[in-house]
């Protein structure tokens, strides 16, 4: 078995990793909060996700409100997969960012290459849990671009990567979107008290 080796600040092999650091296993509430302190980092609010969710279902159902999308945004942060879609994500872009990724990667990343796609099979890779509605809104968004997912994908003169974000957004989006026609479809079908019980469905 090949040892793994850590990498130093400037990205170079800084020597094996110390066993105790390989089997450390971090808690489910820092993974949580890592990923959405990620998002904020990124300039990424619920809320802006949340007006993207809002946008994809009002047309729906007319009673919808944005808290009701940042609420489902809120819920579907909560998935493992999509923490760690984030965190894996974002710790490219930003890698990429300081010049830390080795070449031919680092310019992949930095320019958005058109036909790198491992980006959005990251972010599909965590849209799995709601449906084909949410496939295929992650599929609509992916091409539509709208809202945050816009201003990530407008390439700025600034040095910023966003290469893996904007799908990360779009794959939040589509969950959240997802979760929520499942959530009014019971709604009306079911009372407030088999509501709390299927609770754990969404
Ligand atoms: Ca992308």
């Amino acid at each position: 078995m090949r040892a793994s080796a850590a990498l130093d600040m400037k990205g170079c092999v800084a020597g094996p990793v110390p066993a105790q650091t390989m089997k450390k296993v971090p808690h489910s509430r820092d993974v949580r909060e890592a990923a959405r302190a990620r998002l904020i980092e990124r300039g990424v609010s619920i809320e802006s996700i949340g007006e993207i969710v809002y946008q994809m279902q009002a047309p729906y159902s007319p009673h919808l409100s944005l808290k009701d999308c940042m609420d489902s945004v809120e819920a579907v942060l909560e998935k493992r997969e999509l923490q760690h879609a984030i965190l894996v994500g974002s710790e490219l872009d930003i890698l990429a960012e300081r010049g830390q990724l080795s070449e031919p990667l680092l310019s992949i990343v930095a320019s958005d290459e058109g036909l790198f796609g491992v980006d959005e099979t990251i972010a599909i890779g965590a849209v799995n849990t709601y449906g084909s509605i949410a496939v295929t809104t992650f599929g609509y968004l992916d091409k539509a671009k709208i809202g945050i997912i816009k201003q990530l994908d407008t390439k700025m003169d600034d040095g910023q990567v966003h290469t893996f974000m904007d799908d990360l957004v779009g794959a939040i989006a589509a969950n959240a979107s997802g979760r929520l026609a499942h959530r009014l479809r019971d709604m009306t079908d079911f009372g407030e008290e088999e509501m709390r019980e299927r609770k754990g469905l969404y």
